[in-house]
């Protein structure tokens, strides 16, 4: 297994500077935000995959079905010998479980939690020996510069699980519109799941589990700032509320204070927070079949394949230029 890019940062791969500024306007922001990629630190990413196993989280078995009933269709659509990369690969099982009949010729695995990562690439060679594997510590939410070690032909982005879903609409087109561009001239494509929009009940239940994984997996997020911005949140402080924005199309996911309190971090930096002030910490956009092609087509994808369940609630497309 190789590993590229050192981490300007113990747990992930974005410069400390950067990680810094950007936290703290966000939490200076009138309507306080912090992005989404923070919920991933080591405890975050255990947390998501305990989201996974969850029974209102219906995307993660949804997805794993469309794939598992259609592999043959899938394998077809990408052809033999490819290069597969894998987009915020997590704990790698969703590529893992597409190995048998997709038979990639080399595996790059992408994350911005590179610990994590490379702890998981590291027992999925062990099992597949004969796939080459990189593991790659890497922000690829703004920049999708990849290194010449992985394979420039038949490059088949994977992006699953509807993590596009967490751009919102603008930034998912310049996302999809760089893939395109890392495609151009490999005759590679991209297999993306998306989440379609539902019942609000149903989509409700799943961001608000009622075991409280994914509250834990929110107010961790506190802790991975503490870490961050030396700062002094205290988890009991604050509450996890989850709601769809039928006018967005989008889950929301916000802490909220249960008190007035102040935070502290470092150089000085303050915010106060009035009690049922909240923190905006991801939105999650939910698409329909044909908004989500459009977008495709928007971003030079010319030619789309779709699989979808019975209830039409989760999507897998691939997409080519
Ligand atoms: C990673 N992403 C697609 C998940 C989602 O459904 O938006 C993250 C998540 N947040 C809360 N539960 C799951």
């Amino acid at each position: 297994m190789a590993q590229l890019q050192q981490p300007a940062h113990p747990e992930n791969c974005v410069a400390q500077d950067e990680v810094q500024d950007q936290l703290v306007a966000g939490l200076l922001a009138p309507h306080a935000h912090v992005s989404p990629k923070y919920l991933y630190d080591v405890l975050g990413s255990r947390l998501f995959a305990a989201i996974c196993e969850l029974p209102e989280y219906y995307p993660t078995r949804t997805e794993a079905a469309i794939f598992e009933q259609n592999a043959g269709a899938i394998a077809a659509a990408l052809g033999p010998d490819a290069t597969l990369i894998d987009l915020g690969a997590g704990n790698c099982s969703k590529a893992a479980r597409l190995f048998p009949s997709l038979r990639p010729k080399q595996y790059v695995a992408i994350d911005i939690s590179e610990k994590f990562l490379r702890e998981a690439v590291s027992a999925l060679q062990q099992q597949f020996p004969k796939i080459k594997m990189t593991s790659l510590g890497m922000d690829f939410s703004s920049e999708l510069e990849l290194p010449a070690a992985v394979g420039a032909q038949r490059r088949q982005f994977f992006y699953p699980g509807s993590s596009i879903g967490n751009f919102a609409p603008l930034e998912s087109l310049k996302f999809l519109h760089n893939i395109r561009k890392s495609i151009a001239g490999s005759e590679g494509g991209l297999l993306i799941g998306i989440d379609l929009v539902k019942d609000k009940a149903v989509l409700d239940a799943a961001y608000d589990d009622a075991l409280g994984v994914t509250a834990a997996f929110n107010l961790n997020l506190l802790n991975h700032v503490n870490r961050l911005l030396e700062a002094d949140f205290q988890p009991q402080q604050w509450r996890h509320r989850a709601f769809y924005n039928e006018a967005q199309h989008r889950i929301e996911m916000h802490l909220e204070a249960r008190q007035d309190l102040v935070v502290h971090w470092q150089d000085g930096g303050m915010r106060r927070f009035a009690q049922g002030e909240s923190i905006h910490t991801e939105s999650s956009y939910k698409y329909t079949e044909q908004g989500f092609i459009d977008l495709l087509q928007q971003a030079g994808f010319g030619k789309v394949q779709t699989w979808s369940d019975e209830r039409n609630w989760f999507m897998v497309c691939h997409a080519r230029i």
